[in-house]
C-alpha cells in the first residue's frame, strides 16, 4: 500500500523485476556477485560456508520475482485463501528443493563446477530447520509444498524457534539432547520484515465501558506485550513458477515495555525483561503426543495465532473489505488443537475491536475455522487450566465461556437437560482441575472436523467425539495424509524417479495417480532387474552415508528392516526389540543355527521426549541389545542392528529409499494416520504392520499378498481390554516370548545388571498399556512370512514394484485436493 505513493520515474523501476538468465553463465555471475557483495568475500578467500550462503542467495534471486508477483497478484485478486496454522514446519533441508522447483539443478551443479566446487560439498553444510518433532510437523512442510505446486492461494503461518527440535547424541547408549542452534551459521532463506511487526498482548485484566452509543462493551487491558516479527520463507511450487509463503513468527521485547522500565533506571532489569520477552520463540517443546501444559507454551501458541490473525487482516484485505464476507476471504486451517486459542482471538478483535454484535461475530467465525485432529490417545488432547489461561488471557476466557454457554444451551435444546451427555460435551471440564478441552473449542467453531485417515476419523466420530457427530451432522470427515513426492521421491530417491520417468514419461511428479502404469513392468524381468539395481544401489547410498556421518557400517546383501519414527509406547519399538531378541536367543542357545536366518540389518532412527522415562529407557535398551547382537561371534555377522542418533528429516531422506521392509507395528486404533508408512510404501519397501491409520488403506490399495499384516484389529483390542488383558498369561503360554524376556531381565544386554531394564520389563509384564505381549506371537509369524518371502527375490521386487505402483493415492496433491473439495471450497486461482 505504500507503494501507491511512491514516484518512481526510472523505467527499470517500473518495470517488473526478472531474475538472472537461466543458463550456466547467468547463474555463475549471479553466484560471484552474491558472494563478493553479500558475503563480502573474493571465490578465492571463501569458506565452504561463504559459498553454500552464495549458492542460496542466487537460488533466492531466481524465485523472487515471481514471489513478488504472487504476492501482489495473491493481493489484488482477492481470491479466497488458506492460512494454514500450524506450530510446527518440519521442512528439511531447502537448497535442493528449490533448485528441484526452480529448474535450476543441472544449471547449479554445472555453474558450481565451472567455479572449481563441488555442490555436493554444499549440500551437506546446510543445517535442516528442525521446527518440528515428527509427523504433524512434517505433514505442514508437504502441505505448504502441495498448495503451492497446486497454486492455492495460501500462507504458511507457524513459529521461528531459535533452537528446534534437539540434536540427538547418545552416551553409553542412552539419550542426551543437545540445543539445536540450526540460525549460527546464516539462515539465508528467510526474510525478516521488523517493520511489519504486530504487538502482541498479555496478562493484564479486561473491562466494561459504554461506547459512543452507550452500549455496554468489554475491552482487554493486557499487563504486557510482545512483538512478533515476522520472517518470510519461500515455498515454490514444482515447475509452476508460483511462490507462496511461509511465515513464521519470532519474539522480540517491545520497546515501550523496556522504556518504562529503563525510566525507571533499572537497567539489568529492562535487559532481563528483554530475555523474558524473547523467550516465547526461544525452542520448540519437544513433546509429541504428549502435552506438557506449560505455560510457556501457551504463549507460544496466542503469540504466533495472534499475529497471523492480525496479519491477514491487516495485509490481505483491500481497505475497505466488509468483515461479515470474511467467509469468503479466508479460511484458518487449525493444525491439532495447538492453534486453536486463535478461536477466541478473532471473536475478540471482531467484537472487541470491530464493534460487530457477537451473534454475527460468532456466525463468521464459525466458518472461518476447520480443525484437523491428529490423534486419539486422550493424554495427547490438548487442556489448559482455566486458572492458567485467565491469567494470561483474560478476555479470551470470558470469550471461552461464553461460547460454551451458548453452546451448552443449543445442546440442552436438543438433546433435553441430560446433564451427564451436558457434562461430557462442555468445552468446560470440572475435573480433575477446571480446565478447557481445546478439542472441542474446536469442534465447536470449526465448519469442519476432519481425522488424518479413514479408520482415525471414524473412531474420531464414534469413539472420541460421538456427542458432537450427533449434535452436528455433516460436520465429521477424512482426510486421509500424504506426502510430497517432490521430496520423498524425486530428491530422496533420483535412481527411482529416473527410472520411472523412463517408464511413463515425466507428469507423475505431480500426479502420482500415474504411478499405476508401473503395475505393467511390475512383470518384466528386464524392468525388475534396473528396479532391484536402484534398490541396491540405495543401500550403498545410505551405508556410505552412516560410515561418514556416524562410523556405521551396513553389512552386504542383509535385508534393511527399517522403524524409524518418534519413540512412544504405543508405536511398539519394543515389539521390534522382542523379535531381534528372539531371533539372537534362539542362536544364541544353539536352538538355531546363524546360518538359517535370513541376514538382516535393522535400522532404527528415534527421538523421546526428554521427560519421557519409559521411552528413553527403550532407546538404552534398543543400543543395548544392538552392543551386544552385533559383537557376538555366533550370530556369524546375520544379525545387525544400527541405531544412528539423530534422525531427522535429511536422514529420512536416505534411510527410506534404501529399506526393504518398513515396521508399522503401532497397537491398532492408537496411530492416526502415519505418513512414514507412506514414504516406505512409495520407495518400494514392502510393509509389515497392523490394521492401523493409513496402514489400512495402503494395505486395500497394494493388496494382501504384497503386505504382511498381523495383530488385532480395533475392536480386538477393545474386546481384550474388555475381558480384561493380563500380559503376564501372554508371558506364561509362550515359551519363545519368555525365553526373550527373561534374556532382557537377566541382564544380558547390561553387563549382568538385572535392574537396568527391570522397569522395562515390569512394564511389559504387569501393565502392557499397548498390549506388545498379545500381538507378539503373531508379529513373530508374521516375520518369518517375510523371511520366507525376501527368499525369492525376484518375487519380493515384483511386490516392491507394486507397492510403488498403487501408493500414488498418498501424495500431498491428493490430499489437498480433498481439503479443496471437502473443507475449504477455495476455487482454483489463476
Ligand atoms: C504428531 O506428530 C502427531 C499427532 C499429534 O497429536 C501430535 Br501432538 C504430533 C502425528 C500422528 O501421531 C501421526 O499418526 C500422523 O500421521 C501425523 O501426526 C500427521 O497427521
Amino acid at each position: 500500500t505504500d507503494s501507491t505513493s511512491l514516484r518512481a520515474t526510472h523505467p527499470l523501476a517500473i518495470a517488473p523485476v526478472t531474475g538472472p538468465p537461466s543458463s550456466v553463465d547467468g547463474f555463475v555471475r549471479e553466484f560471484l556477485n552474491n558472494l563478493n557483495y553479500e558475503q563480502g568475500v573474493a571465490l578465492s578467500s571463501s569458506s565452504p560456508n561463504d559459498r553454500y550462503l552464495a549458492l542460496a542467495y542466487t537460488v533466492r534471486d531466481y524465485l523472487m520475482a515471481r514471489w513478488l508477483e504472487d504476492q501482489r497478484r495473491q493481493f489484488e485478486v482477492q481470491a479466497k485463501g488458506v492460512c494454514y496454522l500450524s506450530a510446527e514446519y518440519l521442512l528439511g533441508r531447502q537448497l535442493d528443493n528449490n533448485l528441484l522447483a526452480a529448474r535450476l539443478t543441472d544449471i547449479a551443479t554445472e555453474a558450481m563446477a565451472a567455479c572449481g566446487i563441488d555442490i555436493d560439498e554444499l549440500r551437506q553444510l546446510e543445517v535442516e530447520p528442525g521446527l518440528g518433532n515428527g509427523g504433524l510437523g512434517r505433514l505442514a512442510a508437504c502441505f505448504i509444498d502441495s498448495l503451492a505446486t497446486m497454486s492455492v492461494p495460501s500462507t504458511g503461518y507457524g513459529l521461528r524457534y531459535e533452537y528446534g527440535i534437539f540434536r540427538q547424541t547418545f552416551v553409553d547408549g542412552e539419550q542426551i539432547e543437545q540445543p539445536d542452534a540450526w540460525l549460527t551459521l546464516g539462515s539465508p532463506w528467510e526474510f525478516p520484515h521488523p517493520e511489519a511487526a504486530q504487538t502482541i498482548g498479555f496478562g493484564g485484566h479486561t473491562e466494561k465501558y459504554n461506547d459512543d452509543d452507550g452500549v455496554t462493551r468489554s475491552r482487554w487491558v493486557p499487563g504486557w506485550t510482545v512483538q512478533a516479527v515476522p520472517y518470510n520463507y519461500m515455498v515454490p511450487g514444482y515447475h509452476n513458477g508460483r511462490v507462496n509463503t511461509l511465515r513464521l513468527w519470532s519474539a522480540v521485547a517491545s520497546s515501550a515495555f523496556d522504556l518504562r522500565i529503563f525510566n525507571a533506571g533499572d537497567y539489568a532489569e529492562a535487559v532481563r525483561a528483554q530475555t523474558f520477552a524473547e523467550n516465547i520463540s526461544k525452542v520448540l517443546y519437544p513433546e509429541d503426543s504428549t502435552p506438557q501444559g506449560k505455560e510457556l507454551r501457551l504463549q507460544q501458541q496466542y503469540f504466533f495465532v495472534a499475529a497471523s490473525i492480525h496479519d491477514f487482516l491487516e495485509h490481505s484485505l483491500s481497505a475497505d473489505f466488509d468483515l461479515t464476507k470474511l467467509p469468503e476471504r479466508v479460511i484458518f486451517q487449525l493444525n491439532d488443537t495447538h492453534p486453536v486459542i486463535a478461536v477466541p482471538e478473532l471473536m475478540r478483535v471482531l467484537v472487541d475491536e470491530k464493534g460487530m454484535e457477537w451473534d454475527a461475530a460468532w456466525a463468521i467465525t464459525q466458518q472461518c475455522f476447520a480443525y484437523t485432529c491428529h490423534t486419539l490417545l486422550p493424554e495427547a488432547l490438548e487442556v489448559w487450566s482455566v486458572d492458567l489461561l485467565g491469567r494470561l488471557l483474560p478476555r479470551h476466557l470470558e470469550i471461552i465461556y461464553r461460547i460454551n454457554d451458548e453452546f451448552l444451551a443449543a445442546v440442552r435444546e436438543r438433546f433435553g437437560d441430560d446433564e451427564m451427555r451436558i457434562r461430557n460435551m462442555s468445552i468446560i471440564a470440572d475435573f480433575p482441575e477446571r480446565s478447557v478441552r481445546m478439542a472441542f473449542l474446536a469442534t465447536v467453531a470449526g465448519a469442519k472436523v476432519n481425522g488424518v485417515a479413514e479408520l482415525h476419523s471414524q473412531l474420531l466420530r464414534e469413539k472420541v467425539l460421538p456427542d458432537f457427530d450427533e449434535f452436528y451432522p455433516g460436520k465429521f470427515t477424512n482426510v486421509t495424509n500424504g506426502v510430497t513426492p517432490r521430496r520423498f521421491v524425486r530428491l530422496a530417491n533420483p535412481g527411482l524417479a529416473s527410472l520411472i520417468t523412463e517408464a511413463l514419461g515425466a507428469g507423475w511428479t505431480v500426479d502420482l495417480e500415474r504411478l499405476r502404469g508401473l503395475e505393467a513392468f511390475a512383470e518384466d524381468p528386464e524392468f525388475r532387474a534396473k528396479f532391484a539395481e536402484v534398490k541396491a544401489a540405495n543401500k550403498r547410498r545410505l551405508s556410505e552415508v552412516l560410515r561418514v556421518r556416524d562410523g556405521l557400517e551396513v553389512s552386504d546383501g542383509h535385508m534393511l528392516d527399517v522403524m524409524v519414527k518418534r519413540l512412544h509406547e504405543y508405536k511398539r519399538q519394543m515389539l521390534k526389540v522382542l523379535h531381534i531378541v528372539t531371533l539372537y536367543e534362539g542362536i544364541a542357545s544353539g536352538r538355531v543355527a546363524a546360518s538359517d536366518v535370513q541376514p538382516r540389518t535393522f535400522i532404527f532412527g528415534a527421538k523421546a521426549a526428554p521427560g519421557y522415562v519409559m521411552a528413553k529407557r527403550i532407546i538404552h535398551l534398543i543400543n543395548a541389545v544392538g552392543s551386544v547382537v552385533n559383537a557376538d561371534p555366533r550370530v556369524e555377522g546375520r544379525l545387525q542392528v544400527l541405531f544412528p542418533p539423530n534422525y531427522n528429516v535429511t536422514l529420512a531422506e536416505r534411510v527410506i529409499p534404501a529399506a526393504d521392509l518398513s515396521e508399522q507395528i503401532s497397537l491398532a486404533g492408537k496411530e492416526a494416520s502415519g505418513t512414514g508408512n507412506m514414504k516406505f510404501a512409495l520407495s518400494g519397501a514392502l510393509t509389515i504392520g497392523t490394521d492401523d491409520g493409513a496402514n489400512v488403506e495402503i494395505r486395500q490399495l497394494v493388496g494382501d499378498d504384497n503386505f504382511f499384516l498381523f495383530g488385532m484389529t480395533e475392536p480386538e483390542v477393545e474386546a481384550l481390554w474388555a475381558a480384561g488383558y493380563k500380559p503376564s498369561e501372554f508371558y506364561q503360554s509362550d515359551e519363545g516370548l519368555r525365553w526373550a524376556i527373561d534374556l532382557i531381565a537377566s541382564g544380558a544386554f547390561s553387563g549382568g545388571d538385572r535392574s537396568t531394564f527391570e522397569p522395562v520389563v515390569s512394564n511389559l509384564l504387569y501393565d502392557d498399556r499397548f498390549m506388545v505381549l498379545a500381538d507378539y506371537a503373531s508379529y513373530i509369524q508374521a516375520q518369518a512370512e517375510v523371511d520366507a518371502a525376501y527368499a525369492d527375490q525376484d518375487a519380493w521386487t515384483r511386490s516392491s514394484i507394486l507397492n510403488v505402483a498403487r501408493s500414488g493415492f498418498f501424495s500431498s496433491d491428493r490430499s489437498i485436493r480433498d481439503y479443496i473439495d471437502r473443507i475449504w471450497h477455495t476455487p482454483p486461482s489463476l
